[in-house]
């Protein structure tokens, strides 16, 4: 045996990967679960759910990477990903790198079952007690919205995301019937919304300056734009909200051109938060080195997994940039456990959002995972700490479902 190739132990023997199935399941909303199982019987869970594209990661799973994952050594995370990345040519995108999350974080899952430790422990241990969590407060009016806010403010929320309707539309972005539960994708067509930036960009300082009269200046009061405003009128918005000091104003102008972000910056010192729908650090580079934001949103589900997530906090870190991850109700449970796990472990975390399940969606997925004066803490289960009812999930099948449509009072074809 070469003195560089030492015989191996068994903490460093190969675990031959030999399952791999993807689980599509409906407990009122989609979900993609990859399963990888191991020659031990060990196996992790990853999601792969991309709201209303569900089905194009199902078939990039079982038709192009499934096969592939069958025989390979479960223990080489960063090797598999960089064979997934590089080996499928057609490198990033959200469908291929939602995959390539799912391995990642079932991998990652395995990897820590085998140790017997949470997963965080292999990530660098806690770098906190806790993962600080905002809730969505939503209201059709703003009254509404802000005892909706008293609500999470009395179950222990640090921090509480507002939305609101906007008189004269006839829905908008965040509001819903269901306030604990927001879900946007709903079966069917999509559904056509109608939009008012004048209408709204009155609305939302209203908004904030009743939030911070009845709620005071103990709580984080965050807001999303969801994509609709210009630059410049981001700018705006950004400055009428100062006086409100809002934690952060998310997702404020799209961000394909990340020097979009330069007006933004100029005009306001209210905090940006970018990245929900971001596929890498490619997406989010340049708004980074150039401190254009002070979140990043990416997540565990569509940007690499943990693997490149980490890749991510760390450039971020260099900038004073802080992880702000996606936590909506159409990532899982099993995201979720993902999620906690990686804001435990990174110096620059920020604050993680947490859409609460249902009772259906969280009884296919059962997790260790739990909430506490305004923190989630992932559990000290080995592993995500999440597992999948595959009965109960085989009783819930998919449902074709798709996300809005914006379009402007002309008719005009616009972000949703
Ligand atoms: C939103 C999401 O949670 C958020 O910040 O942007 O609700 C988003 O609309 C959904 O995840 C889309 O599926
Ligand atoms: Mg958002």
């Amino acid at each position: 045996m070469s003195p560089l190739k030492p015989a191996p132990t068994k903490a460093g023997a190969a675990l031959p990967i030999t399952g791999a199935t993807v689980v599509v399941t409906c407990p009122g909303r989609n979900f993609v679960t990859l399963k990888i199982t191991t020659a031990d019987g060990v196996y992790g869970l990853g999601d792969a759910t991309l709201n209303g594209r569900e089905m194009a990661v199902v078939a990039y799973l079982q038709d192009h990477v499934c096969p592939l994952l069958i025989g390979k050594d479960a223990h080489r995370i960063e090797d598999m990903w960089q064979f997934l990345y590089r080996g499928a040519y057609w490198r990033g995108g959200p469908v291929g790198m939602t995959a390539i999350a799912a391995v990642d974080v079932a991998l990652w899952d395995i990897k820590a079952k085998v140790a017997g430790l949470p997963l965080y422990q292999l990530l660098g241990g806690a770098c906190r007690e806790g993962v600080t969590v905002y809730g969505h407060a939503n209201g059709e009016t703003i009254a509404d919205t802000i005892a909706e806010a008293k609500r999470y403010q009395a179950m222990g929320y640090k921090a509480v995301r507002l939305q609101t309707g906007v008189p004269g539309l006839a829905d908008t972005y965040g509001v819903s019937a269901d306030k604990m539960f927001y879900e946007p994708a709903a079966a069917g067509l999509p559904q056509e919304s109608v939009w008012s930036t004048n209408a709204y960009m009155r609305v939302v300082p209203e908004l904030f300056a009743a939030a911070r009269e009845e709620l005071g200046w103990d709580i984080e009061l965050l807001h999303d734009v969801h994509h609709r405003l210009t630059p410049i009128e981001a700018g705006r918005l950004g400055r009428d909200l100062e006086p409100f000091r809002p934690f952060w104003l998310e997702d404020a102008t799209p961000a394909e051109n990340q020097a979009a972000f330069r007006t933004i910056r100029h005009h306001t010192t209210t905090p940006l938060a970018v990245g929900e729908i971001f596929s890498s650090i490619w997406s989010c580079k340049q708004l980074i080195e150039e401190q254009l934001i002070d979140y990043v949103r990416a997540t565990v589900v569509h940007a690499g997994g943990i693997s490149h997530l980490r890749k991510i906090a760390a450039l971020a870190d260099l900038y004073q940039v802080r992880t702000g991850c996606h936590g909506a109700t159409d990532l899982s449970p099993v995201s979720m456990a993902a999620a906690l796990h990686f804001g435990m472990s990174v110096p620059n975390f920020g604050l993680q959002e947490y859409m609460r399940h249902t009772p259906e969606t969280d009884a296919v997925f059962p997790h260790a995972y739990s909430f506490d004066q305004g923190m989630l803490h992932p559990g000290d289960t080995p592993g995500l700490g999440v597992d999948l009812d595959e009965d109960l999930a085989a009783a819930h099948p998919y449902r074709r479902a798709y996300l809005p449509v914006n379009r402007l009072e002309d008719g005009t074809m616009f972000n949703w």
